[in-house]
């Protein structure tokens, strides 16, 4: 109950902010995107990982306030590196009671249009899980937020007990390859197959492909052999505050 509390304060009093990690063309080497993830400066304490606070928060149902609040933040960050010339489509990770709001997919539109943002440059994670929830409800909202132009993608893909029956089902832009595949894909043969054959598979559904938790050189030649299109991972940069995002930017182009 403390921490329920101390949330509910730190939300008051914006203790809350986002970080961001590049999301680099494989290709080109120049960062098109960047993953908003959230931070908690608690005072007085070190930094609580959202690993932690996230699923209290799901559980005492303030997720829906701090979903808000991260969809608000990160297209306020895209207008503000839009007025300086960046342009980045930011994604922001989602939780499955967010999708149970009937009003989400206005309240999206709402947020992009107040920031004079296309709706393509946001994109939204799903997990396996969170599809797998609902489905019939979550194929309904997905496509008004397809229809709309906004981007979704599969985070940590392969990792749920899902059937693939669902790649057929939402209309998906992307799939992350979950980093435990990434981790020993330069010593395991089974990772790299798995990498190949998800990258494969992407390619023929139309998909686009990022891989995370790229660390290595050896990682991302793999990969890039593979022919996945964008990787994210400490090998480029960690998840870092909003300025060095941009400055990160400008020395990638
Ligand atoms: O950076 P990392 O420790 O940063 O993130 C830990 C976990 O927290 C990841 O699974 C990530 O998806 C999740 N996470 C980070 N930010 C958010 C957020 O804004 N919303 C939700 N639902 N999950 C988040
Ligand atoms: O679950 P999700 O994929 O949204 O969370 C991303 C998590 O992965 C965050 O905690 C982020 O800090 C972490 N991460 C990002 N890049 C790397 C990496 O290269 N190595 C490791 N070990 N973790 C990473
Ligand atoms: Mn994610
Ligand atoms: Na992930």
């Amino acid at each position: 109950v403390a921490l329920e509390n101390a949330l509910f304060h730190a939300l008051q009093h914006g203790e809350f902010e986002l970080h961001y990690q590049p999301q680099v063309d494989i290709r080109t080497g120049r960062i098109d995107g960047a993953e908003a993830l959230i931070r908690w400066n608690r005072p007085g304490h070190s930094l609580v990982s959202p690993g932690c606070f996230i699923p209290l928060a799901e559980e005492c149902g303030l997720i829906g306030d701090i979903g808000n609040w991260v969809l608000e933040e990160a297209c306020a960050q895209m207008q503000r590196w839009q007025r300086e010339g960046i342009r980045l489509r930011v994604s922001v990770n989602l939780s499955a009671l967010q999708l149970e709001d009937p009003g989400f997919c206005d309240r999206v539109a709402q947020i992009l249009e107040r920031h004079t943002l296309e709706p393509d440059q946001l994109e939204l994670e799903l997990t396996e899980s969170l599809l797998m929830k609902h489905v019939d409800a979550t194929v309904d909202l997905l496509r008004q937020l397809d229809r709309m132009g906004v981007h979704l993608s599969i985070d940590d893909f392969g990792t749920g007990y899902s059937s693939l029956s669902y790649l057929k089902r939402f209309p998906l832009d992307k799939l992350k390859i979950d980093q435990s595949f990434v981790r020993e894909i330069s010593i395991d043969q089974d990772d790299a197959v798995i990498c190949r054959t998800i990258i494969s598979m992407a390619e023929n559904l139309n998909l686009k492909v990022t891989a995370e938790g790229v660390e290595q050189t050896e990682q991302l030649a793999l990969l890039a052999e593979f022919g996945c299109h964008q990787y994210q991972g400490f090998l480029f940069s960690r998840p870092v505050p909003a300025p060095e995002l941009a400055q990160l930017y400008r020395q990638s182009q």
